[in-house]
């Protein structure tokens, strides 16, 4: 079979490529270590609702911990648990949440947190909120025929 020099040039362009990609990805996860954030607490997705904190799904302030307050939240399709989050404004707050089916988004819109729910992984993200405001969190991972109707809503209000 012949093959044109220019053929051959894009071939070896192309195998190249798949060779420092292959390289760069592997060196990242196996000698630097890097995995998703989410790879470090795993759990049984069949049985999210009788696992702690899975079984009661709500803010929940905690004490003697690095945030004052923490929101826990089960996803499925196609809503949240609970369906609203209400938190005061200024606290620390760590986001704790978990899928029971498929993979779900966790995207507060307007501030910086976004986390990829997956079935099987705890997802967490600990935050000061420091705007009062209603925060519309929406599912920004295809989950199926109700996604675009999947959102709850962060209240941040002033401290009673
Ligand atoms: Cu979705």
């Amino acid at each position: 079979m012949h093959l044109h020099k220019y053929e051959k040039y894009w071939l070896a362009f192309g195998v190249g490529s798949l060779i420092v990609f292959l390289l760069i990805t592997g060196i990242m996860a196996f000698h630097n270590g890097s995995h998703p954030p989410s790879a470090k607490n795993t759990i049984n997705y069949e049985k999210v609702d009788e696992i702690t904190p899975f079984n009661k799904p709500g803010v929940h302030k905690v004490e003697g911990k690095d945030w004052d307050y923490e929101a826990v939240v089960v996803a499925s399709a196609f809503y949240y648990d609970p369906p609203t989050l209400e938190v005061p404004v200024g606290a620390k707050v760590k986001f704790i949440a978990t899928s029971k089916d498929v993979v779900h988004g966790f995207e507060v819109a307007g501030t910086n947190i976004n986390m990829m729910l997956e079935p099987g992984y705890i997802s967490e993200y600990v935050t000061t909120v420091d705007k009062v405001g209603e925060y519309l969190i929406v599912c920004n991972e295809y989950c199926g025929v109700g996604h675009a109707q999947m959102h709850s809503m962060l209240k941040v209000v002033e401290p009673k």
